[in-house]
């Protein structure tokens, strides 16, 4: 190729080179919502379809290019910028991904009659020059990424302004959204059972009387993020300094804690399990024991419900202890409450560790009648079982049901005094009171 002399180059050149060099122009009726594809060359070829819904194309090329090509839920379409209206040419540069490769591309928007009418011309650029781009951005990102969107709210105008949603995009979004729509509008993303918390806090009387000025404060709660999936956010508001006690603009912002309240949760749980099993059987501990019988007389009390608990004592285990050991002892302790849990697993009953070597089941919907056979089924299976070298062990069990005048220690009385009745008729066997 012979080097170009300027001074001759005219502008016909110039738009020879243009013609065959931009890689899509597109032509847009955004009245109509229809967009035609004129040409389109490269990545586009695939990318771009060769007509459809201009809003489709406007989703497209806006949303969901940095991170995802996932089709983003509809609840966040009310962000979509300017609507894909333009009053004038209009330039921007984002990143698409095609077969998980980053593409930079360009587009510059013309508007070409007032009707809505646009040119959309698209190229893409040079990846390698924008390597150092990038990695400044994903070092603002790494700082900022979590934070979902911001806003600045005025509540005597009941206005908002400067909306970002980093997640969507870096831009700024002038939209002129009243705040109460705004609630309006983004209730639908909040998690059904936080929304009465949602509006509770966002609601502009509840801020204006607890924000002090310069205050903030927050709130979790589960919002659907782009994807339409539901993750944990913090939703901060801070009142700005201000010596006027009539002047209420407040910060809003949303961060993304997601994977730390996951974390938080998992040790919640783990931290609950640990307090509420016995660690030898793994079976619920005397103490959520006692917590699970209030909850039995509280549902006999309050929602007429028939409960029956039963204790269950191993006879003669000091002698396993003596003869076979201490941990062959525990091994068959272990085997006692696997039984017990196979046999209850489909009812709704709670086996615990009462203590030693004596077990309570609170067995809900159980009328006495009820809990009697079924601890006699217990026995006897108990009885069946072969408990590895030692053989044959069996119980002795007290049955009683609960009275809606029952207190706490009527009830387990009566249990106790049942299996002291077992104990003294010769054991391996069931006693009512
Ligand atoms: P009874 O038929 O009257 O209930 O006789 P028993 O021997 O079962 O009753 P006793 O209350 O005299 O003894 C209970 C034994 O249970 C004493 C204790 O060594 C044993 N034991 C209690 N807790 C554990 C434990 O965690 N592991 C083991 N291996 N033994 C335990
Ligand atoms: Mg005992
Ligand atoms: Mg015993």
């Amino acid at each position: 190729m012979s080097k170009i002399n300027i001074d001759e180059y005219s502008y016909d050149d110039a738009l020879k080179f243009i013609n065959t060099s931009v890689d899509c122009v597109i032509i847009v009726d955004g009245d109509a919502d229809k967009y035609r594809t004129l040409v389109k060359r490269g990545i586009f070829t695939d990318y771009i379809d060769d007509e459809g819904d201009y809003i489709d194309l406007v989703r497209k090329l806006w949303y969901h290019f940095n991170n995802s090509d996932e089709d983003i839920t509809e609840d966040y379409h009310v962000f979509i910028p300017n609507e894909g209206r333009f009053g004038g040419k209009y330039s921007k540069r984002v990143n698409i991904i095609e077969n998980d490769i980053t593409h930079v591309i360009q587009m510059t928007v013309y508007p070409i009659e007032a009707n809505s009418t646009y040119l959309f011309l698209i190229d893409e650029l040079e990846t390698a020059m924008f390597v150092n781009e990038e990695l400044t951005v994903q070092k603002v990102n790494t700082i900022q990424n979590t934070y979902l969107f911001s806003m600045y709210i005025d509540l005597v105008s009941d206005s908002t302004s400067s909306i970002s949603v980093t997640e969507i995009s870096d831009e700024v979004m002038q939209q002129e959204i009243k705040y109460s729509e705004w609630r309006n509008m983004i209730i639908n993303m909040i998690w059904p059972e936080d929304q009465q918390l949602f509006l509770e806090r966002t609601d502009p009387d509840y801020l204006k009387k607890n924000f002090a000025p310069g205050r903030t404060a927050s709130f979790d709660c589960l919002m659907m993020n782009l994807e339409g999936k539901y993750i944990w956010v913090k939703l901060i508001f801070s009142r700005s300094e201000t010596s006027n006690e009539d002047d209420y603009r407040f910060v809003f912002m949303v961060q993304n804690i997601h994977e730390n309240s996951i974390e938080l949760l998992e040790t919640m749980k783990k931290y609950e399990h640990l307090a509420s099993r016995d660690s030898l059987t793994n079976v619920f501990n005397h103490g959520r024991m006692e917590t699970e019988i209030r909850n039995a007389l509280y549902a006999k009390q309050n929602k007429n419900r028939d409960v029956s608990l039963m204790i269950l004592d191993i006879d003669f285990f000091k002698h396993v202890n003596d003869k076979f050991g201490h941990s062959t002892g525990d091994v068959t302790l272990v085997q006692f409450t696997q039984i017990i849990s196979e046999y209850i697993r489909d009812l709704n009953a709670v086996l615990g560790r009462w203590g030693g070597e004596e077990f309570v089941v609170v067995c809900y919907d159980t009328p006495y009648e009820k809990a009697i056979a079924l601890a006699e089924g217990l026995r006897s299976t108990i009885a069946g079982e072969p408990f590895g070298k030692i053989g044959q062990i069996t119980c002795s069990i007290g049955v009683t049901s609960i009275n809606a005048d029952d207190s706490f220690d009527d009830a387990f009385n009566r249990m106790d005094r049942a299996l002291y009745n077992a104990k003294s008729s010769g054991r391996n066997c069931v006693k009512s009171v």
